[in-house]
């Protein structure tokens, strides 16, 4: 075991008045506004949970830290922690500098002195630090797509810690959490990490992790940045307050990490310890799979189930942390408890049980059964009502085609059907309408046809997030358009897109408002089918055609198609 220290760690934050004098000062720095994962990584860095980092990395520590794992001076630390900006912002920043870095109201929360700048080889951090240059991997995706293209470096003086306003009890810095210890004479704590809700494999796995260290235990959930489509954080929180009941009280704690993780597997368990053990644990948890980011592009895992094990395990004089490693819990149905995979010895004569993170989500999808073996009803009771079934989530059904196609007329039956079911809200989002009412100021270029498809799926999409079906009927004649509002859409639930594939010519020749004429004329300019484009919908979830069908026909054929997808059912 390695000697617990739990004196104070060393942070980046100023005295109470230095602060205050900074901060008027700051308030003429060039800022840099930060993205939430550096307000996570700066919170870290700030509170000496990235003890030994002053700063976000120097270019000569960013290189060595990619290339070896190790800061420029040798030091072990796995994970490259770097303030990226764009390429303007870096071309107007003199070496020596000293920048402001806000949150995203605009507080002040440190400054940095700038001594480095420099464009990354994106593609050489992938390979390094995530295994591949893949963007299936999220942390590659982010380097490419979201991170700016230029790196600044330089040390932190941290002004005030980033506020928090829910479960503000439940956070504590490294120091905090070592003088907690103390006060409770804790000389061995293990520590727990985690991205998801508990369920009694992880309880089972964290009692057997305890008692083989014989140490106390600190739950240390992530809820800073986890992988993309996790479980939110506020419902996270509230499973793990309610699984904390089961635990002995005197030896086990649970404190919540404003970390942003990087899902990099075996380098992030790596860095997990580090940051562990800058919290004053002695003990700390690898388990199959840790920080796993799921598939590559070419649907196998991007790390062996038992890298991240093996790394740690090479490290694990310099980390000064001893881990508790294990295989995958399974459940032994005959013996009625959770066993390690690799010591169950009669393998061939009992059941194993066992049901993915796939597996749960469809049975929460599906509102099916979650037996009590695999998690507690209190949890599962969370997580219903998160992910209620389908036929209780919020939708959005969008339909587009030629003016005067029918797809108001259409929109406003099913509206009414779906009223007449009653249980969601139903807001119908016509062309029309929000023309009148939010895009007033709009008119039919490419841009503005965009502007205003994108305000109706932004409504949409919070409207479907909370719970509620949105109807949507504009013309929406740009497939890239649909594609992104069905991109925002379906985070939060279904998007249905039907195509009302009225042709033009009948459009025209019914010409109920009078405007294919006009169109003709050239009175009205951009007169989508006429003078501008439409990309017909090439896959979109139902095509109704009008012509000789009637109105209540085709909005049945939408509720069919909604019932297909599980999202109308009975009671
Ligand atoms: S878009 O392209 O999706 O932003 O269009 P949308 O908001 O659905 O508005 C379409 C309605 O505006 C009337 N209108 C025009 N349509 C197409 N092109 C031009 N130039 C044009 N000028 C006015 C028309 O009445 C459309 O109504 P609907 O309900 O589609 O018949």
């Amino acid at each position: 075991m390695y000697p617990q220290n739990l004196a104070p760690i060393p942070e980046l934050y100023v005295s109470y008045e230095s602060a205050t004098k900074l901060k008027q000062e700051a308030a003429d720095l060039i800022s840099h506004d930060l993205t939430p994962r550096q307000i996570c990584d700066l919170e870290l860095l700030m509170n000496g949970g990235f003890n030994p980092l002053k700063g976000f990395l120097s270019e000569a520590d960013y290189i060595s830290v990619v290339d070896n794992m190790r800061l420029a001076d040798g030091t072990l630390w796995p994970m490259p922690i770097t303030l990226d900006v764009s390429e303007t912002f870096a071309e107007g920043i003199e070496i020596g500098q000293d920048i402001a870095l806000r949150d995203q109201e605009g507080v002040i929360l440190g400054t940095m002195t700038v001594t480095d700048r420099w464009t990354p080889d994106k593609a050489h951090e992938a390979e390094k630090v995530f295994g591949a240059n893949d963007q299936a991997h999220p942390a590659v995706n982010y380097l490419h797509n979201v991170a700016g293209k230029a790196y600044l470096g330089g040390p932190v003086t941290g002004i005030q810690q980033p506020v928090h306003y829910d479960f503000r009890g439940r956070r504590d810095t490294p120091n905090e959490l070592r003088a907690y210890f103390r006060k409770l004479g804790w000389r061995k704590v293990v520590a727990f990490q985690t991205r998801n809700p508990l369920h009694r494999a992880h309880q089972e796995l964290t009692f057997r992790a305890a008692k083989e260290s014989q140490a106390n235990l600190l739950i240390h959930p992530v809820v800073g940045m986890t992988k993309p489509g996790d479980v939110d954080h506020f419902t996270r929180v509230r499973c793990y307050e309610a699984v904390l009941d089961k635990y002995p009280q005197s030896t086990t704690t649970m404190s919540l990490l404003n970390l942003a993780m990087r899902m990099a597997g075996p380098r992030e368990a790596v860095w997990h310890g580090l940051i562990r053990k800058n919290h004053g644990c002695t003990h700390f948890i690898v388990g199959r799979d840790h920080a796993g980011p799921g598939k590559n592009s070419k649907g196998e895992d991007f790390y062996g189930p038992y890298d991240a094990q093996d790394l740690f395990r090479e490290h694990q004089e310099e980390i000064g942390i001893e881990m508790v490693d294990f295989k995958h819990m399974v459940f032994v149905q005959e013996r009625a408890q959770y066993e390690p995979m690799d010591e169950i010895a009669d393998k061939d004569d009992v059941t194993i049980l066992n049901i993915s993170g796939t597996e749960l989500r469809r049975r929460l999808s599906e509102g099916l059964d979650i037996p009590e073996w695999f998690s507690f009803p209190e949890v599962v009771a969370e997580l219903r009502k998160t992910r209620p079934p389908r036929s209780q989530q919020g939708f959005t059904v969008f339909f587009t085609g030629f003016s005067g196609s029918g797809k108001s007329t259409i929109a406003n039956a099913l509206m009414v059907k779906l009223m007449e079911m009653g249980g969601r809200p139903v807001t119908l989002l016509d062309g029309d309408i929000v023309r009148k009412n939010l895009s007033s100021e709009l008119g039919f270029s490419k841009e503005h046809r965009d502007l205003n498809i994108r305000r109706i799926g932004y409504v949409a999409s919070e409207i479907t997030k909370n719970g509620g079906i949105a109807i949507c009927a504009p013309i929406a004649p740009y497939a890239t358009t649909r594609r992104a509002v069905r991109e925002d859409i379906e985070q939060f639930g279904a998007f249905i897109e039907v195509h009302v594939a009225t042709s033009i010519e009948e459009c025209e020749r019914r010409d109920r408002k009078g405007l294919y004429k006009l169109a003709r004329e050239g009175k009205i300019k951009e007169f989508t089918g006429i003078s501008d484009p439409y990309d017909v919908p090439e896959d979109p979830e139902l095509r109704v055609e009008t012509e000789n069908v009637d109105v209540d026909n085709c909005a049945h054929q939408v509720i069919l198609k909604l019932e297909s997808l599980g999202l109308i059912a009975a009671d």
